[in-house]
This record gives structure tokens, C-alpha cells and sequence, in this order.
């Protein structure tokens, strides 16, 4: 592959992938009907995809080599990446009660703390693990600390983080417990009684409240907001609208109770269900199904749980409670030498940034981090073979530790499986006119890594997809229920004209509001070797000044970065560039450095105030691109304590270092960005009538 046929620049695809749908009234009558539910009594190939959609569990004609509930109690690290097991974990959760002894505590994290770079690469299997180590994140006694395990000795090493302000990410405790605060006091109570909700129908759902000033210093707190559930599952379409109830995290108690809608009625419940079984939902004629056949067995394997070989790729896959899916030592086959080439030492989501365009008192703080203040991960729950993943899937367990530090096994998170859409890869076919019969084409198969978080009510697919011709092709795919406002007007008749609604009126009562979403991507690009360099290769417009008929041309110019700041990266279509990240050290047979290129898809920019607390907090979306000097400790773009921080732990921060970024071991940052005014009432995204916004895909340079 190295010379005329070597790596050349591979790609990089980001693309986003928005699932819009129209609203109810625009389906044809005769698709509103409701499916009709197939009994399918053989094991039948085609019986079993009939199956597929209508969510009957079939029994697989090829059992899944990994098995879907396998009993991890015995499992065994076999990387120095593995994450942490279930006996490990039992280890560190001995040394953390020891630790804190009677004190009341919580794990906010606890997963492997990775050996240090040099030490994994020269790693070779057979050779003994390097010694296991978890990092630690947990709170006692109104403190949060950082620390790191040795699980052979027991050995604690504390880090001092009392310079960065925020707070750990919140636990699934935390929200259990607080979801229930309000209902222990009678204003509350009377609140949502006047607005015609009986407390036993009410729902609250936990909201970080982001950082504003001194009322989010020196507590950690969520907003609670109100749903009633009755007359419907979907009850994100039926807001208390204005009532936003504050309570501490840490004593549980309730410090404030603001109801500021007491005019807003509640949005009915009649045709908001969006379940299939649903007497009254709009649905959607199911298409007729379809499966991928692969008789011969998938053309991947997953060795020791997480070694993924697939084609020419090779990876190591795990799951992680903050990230989702962490990619690692992704490295492809070298076609002529047949030896491994090192692409990628490291990819994931780092953070997610979701705020609200509405300033009012219920609405200002929703600024989300879900990355972290929630955990991608944590909130990736058990993906449904045969819905969530084809047939040809295979799937991966996570183990997580709990608030107090026990293990558990959240199932299915991962699944793997090749893709074939029915596209050629490549063709061509001879024109008849050269004499030659010549018609060729090869079947577009990659190699597909899922997750699906599920926060709240969205659901973000993360697919990171491998070709064989070295493209990563990430993609995210954002589908579940938008969450709406409630509101007095019924229809925009109602409306003057001067007032601002921060929304469309979606249906009666019902506003979806301006929003936005971004998720930020780590991107450890190591191309043949620790040393790389980014390379903005800038496209210009020249004159030829009369030696051509032609007036003008387009010519290219590459200028490298020499510092951080000269990486950060804002995208202008006026002003085009491509961005490479090369190996300066290693030439092709022609003489050009093999490289990457990293091809931005899913744009959008923030038009916050850079100064507006949110935007601080979450400015990785200050740029789309950003290079910075590999630094271990540097992984969570919105700061390792996220939750209330203010902005002063930011890969903005970090990369206004400016240091040297040539020819040096460097992480590059990508921002993928949709805007979203929605333009359906809360019905799911749903991938049966959709406006696919498919961003622009590469060429081989
Ligand atoms: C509020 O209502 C809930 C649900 O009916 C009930 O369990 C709770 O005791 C009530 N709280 C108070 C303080 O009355
Ligand atoms: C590595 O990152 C940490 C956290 O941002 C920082 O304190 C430290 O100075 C960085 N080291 C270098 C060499 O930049
Ligand atoms: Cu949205």
C-alpha cells in the first residue's frame, strides 16, 4: 500500500444525521393505518425478518458468538486497555469503603485508569499486563475527589482538583432519588393540583442546571420539571409548564419551588402516544421487511472481547460510562507489506452540548453536557437485537460500577455487524467505443460499531464505520421525541406578530423550541508513528494575468500548523480549506506524506455570546476543528467536572496554550453541530418518513 497504491490521505467522514419528520397531517390517509401483527409459526429466514420489526423475539438461526448474557463474574482482562472487570471492581470498591470508612460516599466513576501510551504500545500479546489501575471519581462528606487504585497493592494516590469548580457527573442514584423530592412537600402538591394534575399522575425529571453565578456556586443541584403521565406514554407532550423545582443533590432537599404558568394549560393527551400497539397513534405502515443474509458467517471477529479484526482494520472496542464507545489502537493492514499500520490510538465522544434558544425562567438553564453531566455511556441502555441492530449483529456487554461502587452488568450495549447497503464500493464498466468488455464492480461492505444513548427523550446513534479502503466514517443519528413547551396559544392566529415564541407552535399548547446539538470528538491520530502534523490545505483563487484563455484557477496551499492556536479551526464555504493530518516522517514512494483527512460533515456554529456562561462552559464549539499536543490528562472537552463548572477546564483553555503542534504528538477535535428549529409535534423521529440530510462524503486525494 506504500507507493503508488500507499495510504495516500484516508478519510475521515463526520457526519450528522438529523431525522426530521413531518408532522402527522401530511402522512396519506392510507398509511395511518394500524400494522397488522404477523404470526409467523417456522424459523423461516424470511418468517424470521417479518419478525424483525414487529419487535417478536425470534430464536436466532445463528446464535451470536458473543453471547448476548454471558456471566462476566469469571471475566479476565486480556489488554492493557480492557476495561475494568467485575472482580476488579469488587477489589477497588473494598479499598473505597475502607477509604471513607463510616463517611457517606458515592462513585461518580470508576473505570480502568489506562497505562500511559509508550507502555500500551509496546504491549505485545502473550506478554504480561501492565499493572491495573482504576481512576476513581467520588464524592464524601461535600467534596469531590479524584484518585488512583493500584489493584494489585491497594495503593490509593489522590490528585489535587481543587482548582477546577464543578462537580462530578450525576449518578443514576442521584436522579432516582430526586425525582422523588418534590412530592414530600404540599406546595408542590397544591401547584399541580390547581393545574388540574393529581400528584399520583405527576412525573418530574431531573435537569442540570448549568452555571449562571453565585445561586449554582458552593451546591450541586438539579431542576426537576413536571409531566403528567396520564392518558399517555408520551408524556414529555404533557408539561406543568413553569414549574421548576430545585433541589440539592447532595441533602436531597428541596430549595425552591418557582411556578411561573399558572396560565398555561396542560397539552391534551388524545393522539400523543407514539407506540406501534397504540390504539390512536398516527402511525405508519410498516415497510415490508427486509434482512441481510451473510450464509457463509460474518467476515469479522471479536478476539478476547474486544479485539475487533474486520478486513484490514484492527481495533480495540470498549464501552465507557462518560464516553459510550471508546475506539483505541485502530490500525489497518498495509496492502503490499501486509504489515499494520497505527491510524488512530484513540476516539470518542468527549462532549455534548445541547442548549435551548429560550431565555424564560423555566427555560434559560437547559444548556445540556450530556456527556458530562449525565454519562453518554451510563445512559446507553441494552440495544434490542433485531430493532436496534441487523441480524448479523453481534453484541457487547458493559460493566459499570454503581453509586456505591458495586459492579453491574448493563447488556448488550455495543453491537458490531457489516453493513451492506447494496452500493458498489467501486465500478466501472468499459465504453463500448475502446472495444473492451470490461464491467467490474465490488460490494460496498463496512464495518459497523453501535451505540444508542438514550437521555431522556432523545436518542443519539453513534455509528463509527470502518472501510476497507481506510475510511472511519463517524456518524450520528438523532431520533426519539423532542421536548416541548407548554403554551396558552392553540393556533398561531393567536399570535401577534411581535411576540417571540423561541419555537414553532407544533400543535395545541404544544411548542418545540430553537435548539441546538453538538457532540465533540476526540480524534488521538498517530499515522505511522507518535509524530504528525495538521496541515490546513487552503483552496484560493488565482489569476493566470493573459497567459491562458483561462481567466482564473483554483490553487492549493499548504500551510502547517505550527502552534494549537493555528489549528483552531472555523469552516467558511467563501474560504474553503482541507484539513490533513500528515506524517511528516514518513514519505510515499512518490514523496508525499501519508496522511489523513478529516472531512467536516454536520455543520453548525454556535451564534451564543463567546461570554455567555453556557457557551464558556461548552466552548469546544467555539471552532469545528482544534489540534492540541497530546496531553493524557486532557480528554473531556468540557472539563473533567462538567456539571456547574465554569468554563475554566475547556479544550478552549487548553488549546489557548498554544503549544508546538508540528511534527509532535497530537489530538485532533472535531465538533459536529445541527441546528434544530423542530417541525413536528412531539412524535418520535422515526426512520419510516424521514428527510435524511446526508452530508457530503470524500474522494481519494
Ligand atoms: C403529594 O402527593 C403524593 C401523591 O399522591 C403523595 O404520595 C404525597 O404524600 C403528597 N405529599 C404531601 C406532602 O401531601
Ligand atoms: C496537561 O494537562 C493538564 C490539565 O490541563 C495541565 O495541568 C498540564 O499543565 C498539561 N501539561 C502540559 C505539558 O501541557
Ligand atoms: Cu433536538
Amino acid at each position: 500500500m506504500e507507493g503508488s497504491n500507499f495510504l495516500r490521505c484516508l478519510f475521515f467522514i463526520f457526519s450528522a444525521v438529523l431525522l426530521l419528520i413531518f408532522t402527522v397531517y401530511n402522512l396519506p390517509n392510507h398509511l395511518s393505518n394500524k400494522p397488522e401483527l404477523l404470526e409467523c409459526t417456522t424459523n423461516s429466514p424470511w418468517c424470521i425478518s417479518k419478525n424483525r420489526i414487529l419487535g417478536k423475539k425470534p430464536n436466532f438461526l445463528h446464535k451470536p458468538t458473543t453471547s448476548l448474557r454471558h456471566d462476566h463474574t469469571a471475566d479476565v482482562p486480556h489488554h492493557p486497555l480492557d476495561p475494568l472487570t467485575i472482580q476488579e471492581i469488587n477489589k477497588v470498591q473494598k479499598v473505597i469503603k475502607s477509604l471513607y470508612k463510616d463517611t457517606v460516599y458515592s462513585v461518580h466513576s470508576l473505570v480502568l485508569e489506562e497505562p500511559d501510551k509508550e507502555v500500551v504500545l509496546k504491549w505485545k500479546k502473550g506478554d504480561d499486563l501492565p499493572p491495573r489501575k482504576a481512576s476513581v471519581i467520588a464524592r464524601a462528606a461535600g467534596k469531590s475527589y479524584v484518585f488512583t487504585v493500584d489493584i494489585e497493592t491497594d495503593e490509593v494516590v489522590q490528585q489535587d482538583t481543587s482548582h477546577i469548580s464543578g462537580y462530578p457527573l450525576i449518578t443514576l442514584e442521584d436522579m432516582k432519588t430526586a425525582i422523588w423530592a418534590p412530592f414530600s412537600h404540599s406546595d408542590f402538591n397544591r401547584s399541580i393540583t390547581s393545574r388540574g394534575v393529581d400528584p399520583k399522575d405527576a412525573a418530574c425529571l431531573p435537569f442540570s442546571t448549568g452555571w449562571f453565578g453565585k445561586e449554582e456556586d458552593g451546591r450541586r443541584i438539579v431542576k426537576l420539571e413536571c409531566f403528567t403521565t396520564q392518558g399517555t406514554a408520551n408524556f414529555y407532550m404533557r408539561p406543568i409548564e413553569g414549574i421548576i423545582v430545585v433541589v440539592d443533590l447532595d441533602t436531597n432537599e428541596v430549595l425552591e419551588i418557582v411556578d411561573k404558568g399558572k396560565h398555561i394549560p396542560i397539552p391534551k393527551a388524545a393522539g400523543t402516544d407514539y407506540r406501534l400497539s397504540a390504539e390512536n397513534s398516527a402511525i405508519i405502515k410498516l415497510p415490508n421487511p427486509i434482512s441481510m443474509e451473510q450464509p457463509n458467517g460474518p467476515n469479522f471477529v471479536i478476539e478476547d472481547e474486544h479485539l475487533v479484526k474486520w478486513a484490514n482494520w484492527e481495533f480495540h472496542l470498549k464501552p465507557d460510562p462518560r464516553a459510550g464507545v471508546m475506539i483505541s489502537q485502530a490500525r489497518i493492514r498495509d496492502s503490499e507489506t501486509g504489515k499494520m499500520r497505527n491510524v488512530m490510538y484513540k476516539g470518542f465522544s468527549s462532549e455534548l452540548f445541547v442548549p435551548y434558544m429560550d431565555p424564560d425562567e423555566a427555560w434559560y438553564f437547559k444548556t445540556y453536557m450530556d456527556a458530562g453531566e449525565y454519562g453518554f455511556g451510563l445512559q446507553s441502555l441494552a440495544l434490542d437485537p433485531l430493532n436496534d441492530c441487523p441480524r448479523n449483529a453481534e453484541y457487547m456487554d458493559a460493566i459499570f460500577a454503581a453509586a456505591d461502587g458495586t459492579p453491574y452488568v448493563r447488556s448488550n450495549m455495543i453491537c458490531v455487524f457489516e453493513r451492506y447497503s447494496g452500493d458498489a464500493a467501486w465500478r466501472h464498466t468499459e465504453s463500448p467505443i475502446t472495444g473492451s468488455e470490461i464491467r467490474e464492480a465490488r460490494p460496498k461492505i463496512s464495518l459497523v460499531a453501535r451505540m444508542v444513548a438514550s437521555l431522556a427523550n432523545y436518542d443519539y446513534v453513534v455509528d463509527w464505520e470502518f472501510h476497507a479502503d481506510g475510511l472511519i466514517h463517524v456518524k450520528v443519528s438523532l431520533t426519539g421525541i423532542v421536548i416541548v413547551k407548554g403554551t396558552s396559544y392553540k393556533n398561531m392566529n393567536q399570535v401577534n406578530g411581535e411576540e417571540e415564541l423561541y419555537g414553532t407552535l407544533l400543535s395545541e399548547n404544544i411548542i418545540g423550541v430553537v435548539h441546538d446539538h453538538y457532540i465533540n470528538f476526540y480524534l488521538d491520530m498517530d499515522i505511522d508513528g507518535l509524530d504528525n502534523s495538521f496541515v490546513n490545505v487552503h483552496l484560493q483563487r488565482e489569476y493566470t494575468n493573459g497567459k491562458s484563455p483561462r481567466k482564473s484557477y483554483m490553487k492549493v496551499n499548504k500551510e502547517v500548523a505550527k502552534t494549537e492556536k493555528e489549528a483552531q479551526i472555523k469552516l467558511s464555504l467563501y474560504n474553503p480549506s482541507e484539513f490533513h493530518v500528515i506524517n511528516p516522517n514518513k514519505k510515499t514512494k512518490v514523496g508525499n506524506p501519508v496522511g489523513y483527512k478529516i472531512v467536516p460533515a454536520g455543520t453548525a456554529a454556535s451564534l451564543l455570546d463567546p461570554e455567555d456562561p453556557p457557551q464558556k462552559r461548552s466552548a469546544f464549539t467555539n471552532n469545528q476543528i482544534w489540534v492540541t499536543q497530546y496531553n493524557k490528562s486532557e480528554q473531556w472537552s468540557g472539563g473533567l467536572f462538567a456539571y456547574q463548572s465554569h468554563g475554566e477546564d475547556t479544550l478552549q483553555v487548553w488549546s489557548d496554550r498554544d503549544r508546538p503542534i508540528e511534527n509532535k504528538d497530537i489530538v485532533l477535535w472535531y465538533t459536529l453541530g445541527l441546528s434544530s428549529r423542530p417541525v413536528s409535534r412531539g412524535l418520535p423521529y422515526n426512520a419510516h418518513s424521514v428527510v435524511r440530510l446526508r452530508p457530503q462524503t470524500g474522494e481519494f486525494l
